[in-house]
């Protein structure tokens, strides 16, 4: 019997199916459970090694504790939404919902191919009115509890094709499709207020033990809450008072100018009175391009003089007042006071348009000049400071801060970096917003017993503008309030709605009068190992928890974050090939020329060929259905499971995955070459007397195998089985007690094997004389006292004489033993004549002999 692959996996597929191994019972409460889910995918048209290896993981954790006898749930689904689907619908001339239906299906029949222990009878797809109905519901209900709201909010503009971009439709400043510039407008939008629950997500990260530190250290920097203090000045030569957020009130003392965003609600005024009007508006539509096209602040900082002052509190001084480029609109106030001595952006500033820079806090053990050459953002000892002069800096901060809440200008406040989360999306293909505008009642919520809102499917997509707009059929609707004509929201929600709570559904896929049974979710949730790419470090997994806080507060569920335990996992990379003008080359394009690659169709030469990300646009792609058609799944699954640690980038190799295929099949061999022998030696040894080498190394692996898959070292986990298939390949079962536990030995092997390459296994497993399935089969347990090895001692003699015994285990080779002796050399210095060790002759078990 030759080991082939595609004789035996579908049959298993399909066979696991049949008889629901993998099902969850979500009425089992009593029983252990465990929710093992990875992230699920988009429906973009075919699978990747990506998923293939993220799903490999999650999967060997969930067969494992399937077999340690835990009611597992373990499903997938569809994060079905989303704009490619509107760009193919152009492309093919199809409607969105057409293309994704089909995209399902055939990632569906790939994913079957690797053979998953999904419980598909719990598969979702989120572009579907079953799911999103109760989105629908979850956003009325935030509505009503003030969690929801409208507001004005710049998006991109096209102007020729009169239609609202996302982010991804916008390259380098331009429209995708038309090549027309880009423009910011402001349009009313809904908003999430998730800024209510900033505190909570912040200290909650606390408790999320499972969770890489990074990802909570994204989400804190994320969040970025800082204490600070509000702090109003007096405008010179009017009553307004401008008011700005400090987190640094030490440095009060060192102000010599303020600046403000052009956002700034005072700016229209501004430019209004202004002299130089038209050289100021000229200005603020540079830094308002400027932000709608760079997301770093790597930019020049500039700044223009907006012909105010502010009035120093304490000094009187004048503070000249600018428009700043690096001031955000929408954190703190919008304004700052700004001290060049102590904050590197205001010093820069300040050199540039020649303001005076004041030193308030000096080092420790040092005094600061003028001109500094960069400002000192340290702590330090206060001085040019007043009353406050001689005091630690970090004091002063409290102390200053006291002082201007006393005067009454100044009051403490936390600002947090978090936004509300804007929802709205001006796309077709995502789930209605159900509200409606009625020209009498304003905006109102469409009636809970008319959802779901139902996206018609049918649609003609030019992708000029959401083919809803041109719909009245879907619009023009009657006001649930007073009965009025109104017209229903077009705009559609952000996908990330549907990732925030796809894994409370699965729970209860199938449930028709509410969203999930709430009893079998808080038995479910919250989800025991999650496993997902680093990139939804921040928006997903912030916005999943935030509304698993939401449901609770609506009263659906009882806990307050979904997943105790986090896994990201690296990235699958390969050798991508680019030529010297930058343009990326198919592998099989490369032509080997004395040592020199070239393009075989440019003939340009190859600069360079380093490991990058596997993707489509680099040309250094693997096809997960390619990879199966030639080498099987469970190979597949060994290589991307063993090549690298999880949290590792994996690097894609032929050798390394015709590696896996080789081990894959020595096991294969090894057992069924002993068919017989280990169907009629079925007993377990209790102990040995014989070869308890193996016996030990039996158990040891175990042991090591579990502990590992717990850990999520898959790698060690399967040089560990590795070893033992080894060790059974140099055992001789030559007594009847030998070949029980040799027998015993491989069936471990394989059960061991089991969650990494299941069809193999469950065939062999088969093939050995079991009736039942492996699969639900007992995990292997190990015994303790099998893992003591043996030992036996051995004596040493010096020139003859008895000088010394060494513990060693009985199979311990004569190198094992010589490296004994040399490392106790210095003990036996002293009775060696010569005073160093010239031989070591070592009698198997029983003595060495040290000559020298
Ligand atoms: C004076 C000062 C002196 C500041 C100093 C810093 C150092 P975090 O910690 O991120 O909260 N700031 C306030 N609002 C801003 C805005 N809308 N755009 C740009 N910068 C703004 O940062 C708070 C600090 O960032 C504040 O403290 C303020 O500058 C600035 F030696 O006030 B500071
Ligand atoms: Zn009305």
């Amino acid at each position: 019997m030759y080991y082939t692959p595609s004789d035996i996996e579908n049959k298993w597929q399909k066979i696991w199916e049949e008889k629901e191994v993998f099902k969850f019972n979500a009425s089992e409460r009593t029983q252990k459970k465990f929710y093992q889910l990875e992230m699920f995918p988009y429906p973009s048209g075919r699978i990747h090694m990506g998923h293939v290896r993220n799903y490999s993981i999650g999967d060997v954790t969930a067969r494992y504790y399937f077999r340690k006898g835990y009611n597992v749930l373990h499903p997938i689904g569809w994060d079905s939404f989303g704009l490619p689907a509107e760009n193919a619908a152009i492309e093919h001339k199809t409607a969105p919902a057409k293309w994704t239906y089909a995209n399902i299906e055939n990632m569906k029949s790939q994913l079957k191919k690797l053979g998953f222990a999904y419980d598909w009878s719990r598969e979702t797809a989120t572009c579907t009115k079953e799911y999103y109905r109760w989105e629908q519901l979850f956003f009325i209900e935030m509505w009503e509890k003030g969690l929801v709201y409208k507001k004005n909010s710049e998006v991109n503009w096209c102007n020729k094709c009169n239609t609202v971009l996302a982010n991804e439709q916008v390259e380098d400043g331009f429209c995708w499709r038309c090549g027309s510039e880009v423009e910011k407008r402001k349009i009313e939008q809904w908003f999430f207020k998730i800024t209510d629950y900033a505190e909570e997500l912040l200290t909650d990260l606390d408790t999320l033990e499972g969770w890489p530190e990074n990802v909570k250290e994204m989400q804190r920097n994320w969040i970025g809450r800082s204490e600070g203090t509000y702090i109003d000045f007096k405008v010179k030569g009017s009553d307004e008072k401008l008011k700005v957020f400090t987190t640094r009130p030490d440095t009060f003392m060192g102000i010599t100018f303020a600046s403000m965003a052009v956002e700034h609600p005072w700016s229209d005024k501004i430019v209004h009175e202004a002299p130089n009007r038209k050289e100021m508006e000229e200005f603020i539509d540079e830094v308002k391009k400027l932000h709608a096209t760079v997301k770093d602040d790597n930019y020049e900082k500039k700044g223009f003089f907006t012909g105010k002052y502010l009035i120093h509190p304490e000094t009187g001084a004048e503070i000249p007042l600018y428009f700043a480029n690096f001031v955000l609109a929408d954190y703190g106030t919008g304004a700052v006071m700004a001290v060049p001595a102590h904050d590197q952006r205001d010093f820069d500033f300040a050199e540039k348009y020649e303001i005076p820079v004041k030193i308030v806090i000096r080092p420790e053990d040092k005094e600061l000049e003028l001109p500094l050459t960069e400002a000192y953002t340290e702590p330090g000892v206060m001085v040019n400071s007043g009353e406050f002069d001689g005091m630690k800096s970090t004091d002063a901060k409290k102390a200053i801060s006291d002082h201007l809440i006393e005067k009454g200008c100044g009051e403490r406040g936390i600002n947090f970096r978090l936004r509300d989360w804007g929802i709205s999306r001006q796309r077709y293909w995502g789930t209605p917003i159900p509200m409606v505008k009625c020209e009498k009642c304003g905006v109102v919520p469409v009636k809970k017993s008319e959802l779901p809102v139902v996206l018609p499917e049918n649609v003609m997509f030019s992708g000029a503008t959401s083919p809803l707009n041109d719909m009245p059929e879907f619009y023009e609707t009657t006001c649930p309030v007073c009965g009025g004509k109104a017209r229903r929201e077009t705009d559609t929600m952000d996908t990330f709605v549907e990732s925030s709570w796809y894994h409370m559904r699965y729970v209860s896929p199938h449930s028709d009068n509410a969203p999930f049974i709430s009893e079998d979710v808080n038995y479910a949730m919250p989800i025991d190992q999650y496993i997902g790419g680093i990139e939804h470090a921040v928006m997903h997994l912030l916005y999943t928890r935030f509304f698993t806080k939401v449901l609770a507060d609506l009263g659906y569920i009882n806990f307050r974050e979904p997943a105790k335990r986090l896994l990201t996992q690296g990235m699958v990379c390969m050798e991508s090939y680019r030529t010297e003008s930058g343009e990326y080359v198919y592998p099989e394009d490369v032509e080997n020329r004395d040592g020199i690659l070239y393009d075989k169709n440019s003939g340009e030469k190859i600069t360079v060929g380093r490991k990058e990300k596997m993707s489509k646009s680099k040309k250094n792609v693997v096809d997960p259905d390619d990879m199966i058609a030639r080498y099987g799944a469970d190979t597949c699954r060994i290589f991307s499971l063993f090549a690298a640690p999880p949290e590792k980038d994996l690097e894609w190799s032929e050798e390394g995955i015709e590696g896996s295929f080789r081990f894959l099949f020595r096991v294969w061999n090894i057992v069924t070459d002993n068919l017989d022998l280990i169907e009629k030696h079925n007993n377990v040894p209790e102990t040995v007397t014989e070869g308890k080498e193996l016996f030990r190394k039996t158990h040891e692996v175990i042991k090591k195998v579990s502990e590992d898959i717990e850990r999520f070292h898959f790698n060690t986990a399967i040089s560990a089985i590795m070893e033992l298939v080894n060790s059974c390949y140099k055992f001789n079962a030559d007594t009847i007690e030998k070949k029980e536990l040799f027998a015993f030995a491989l069936r471990t092997a394989v059960s061991l094997l089991n969650p990494f390459a299941p069809h193999m296994t469950e065939e062999l497993f088969k093939m050995t004389g079991n009736e039942k399935l492996l699969s639900k089969d007992i995990f292997p347990t190990y015994k303790e006292d099998a893992l003591v090895a043996e030992e036996i001692t051995v004596v040493v003699q010096i020139n003859g004489k008895l000088r010394d015994k060494l513990t060693v285990s009985p199979d311990a080779s004569r190198e094992e033993i010589e490296t004994l002796v040399k490392e106790n050399s210095e003990k036996y210095v002293k009775f060696l004549k010569s005073g160093e060790i010239k031989k070591i002759i070592y009698v198997p078990g029983k003595l060495v002999n040290v000559v020298g």
